[in-house]
């Protein structure tokens, strides 16, 4: 039985599906349950995962999927942090014949040099924060804007979406933008810039490209004497634990909800390629709903 059993264990390495996996990095709560989805399934499916962060520097994730392409993985995935640059290891990726994952957030590159991209719409989720905002305020609001990495689609496209929407409404305007990256601390800096450049009594609303900076903002708000998700309302997108509590706190107002389980959809593609399906689609894509301050406690109670 010993010997049977060394035998199993032998042939389940061999067997054993190995997967490279590049993520952008730790800069958010999302990210975090996104990474930890990714170890789980893998560790679920009996996969090996080799996973590198790149602690949101491009310059490492393109190290990173050299590293596996040298390493032989059979499959690799990434979650790039912004869209361009991808093309030159992209195509290496191809001549060493090793299928390549797109995951949450584009790229600009050749359809033939990866095998899908699974995503959240983001163009949509800012049209839906948008939306939300203008029917509470009338279509009167004073905006400002924390703006996620710049190149990155999720800021990009959510900037978009949200603007396409406000357009139509001639009293509703951005009156300070700029990026926070998608940190905490960052939000919070950012926002206390704008609480100084700006009359706080002028401004009406925080549009923030993720939770994570708009939980930094809350704390600048706070600081500043106001009291968000009143004087200042906060809409925001992700939908992590934190920001559930700070809604049952009434310290925001809405969150459009994205899903950090992209870890299943991504190994299943990966299954099915490695087995020769040659059928799959370019664009697998999810959208996620407006949560606000009605079922946050319930909310967080189910998420934390
Ligand atoms: O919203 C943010 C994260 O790319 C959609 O990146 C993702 C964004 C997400 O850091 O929290």
């Amino acid at each position: 039985t010993l010997f049977a059993a060394g035998l199993m264990a032998l042939s389940h390495s061999a067997l054993a599906i190995t997967v490279g996996f590049s993520q952008v990095g730790s800069e958010s709560g999302w990210r975090s349950s996104f990474s930890q989805d990714m170890k789980d399934e893998a560790k679920s499916r009996g996969i090996d995962l080799k996973f590198a962060d790149g602690q949101q520097k491009q310059e490492n994730q393109i190290r990173a999927v050299r590293s596996f392409i040298a390493q032989g993985v059979d499959a690799i995935i990434i979650a790039p942090v912004v869209e361009t640059g991808w093309t030159p290891v992209l195509k290496e990726a191809k001549r060493a014949r090793i299928p390549v994952v797109i995951l949450d957030r584009n790229i600009k590159a050749a359809e033939g040099l990866y095998v899908t991209r699974i995503a959240s719409d983001f163009t949509e989720e800012g049209r839906k924060a948008a939306r939300w905002l203008m029917d509470k305020t009338k279509g009167q609001c004073n905006i400002v804007e924390l703006q996620g990495t710049v190149g990155a689609t999720a800021a990009i496209d959510r900037a978009k979406g949200f603007n396409e929407v406000i357009g139509a409404y001639p009293q509703a305007k951005i009156v300070r933008s700029q990026t926070a990256e998608f940190t905490r601390a960052k939000g919070k800096e950012v926002m206390e810039s704008f609480l100084k450049a700006e009359d706080p009594q002028s401004l009406c609303a925080l549009w923030s490209h993720n939770d994570e900076m708009a939980l930094g903002a809350i704390q600048a708000i706070k600081e500043a004497g106001l009291k968000p998700g009143k004087d200042l309302l906060v809409v925001s997108v992700d939908g992590v634990p934190d920001y559930f509590k700070a809604m049952a706190e009434g310290d925001a107002n809405i969150t459009v909800e994205l899903n950090p389980h992209l870890g299943a959809p991504a190994y299943q593609v990966v299954e099915k390629v490695l087995a020769g399906d040659k059928g799959i689609p370019k664009l697998i894509s999810t959208t996620g709903e407006v949560f606000g301050q009605d079922t946050a406690a319930t909310e967080y109670q189910k998420r934390k």
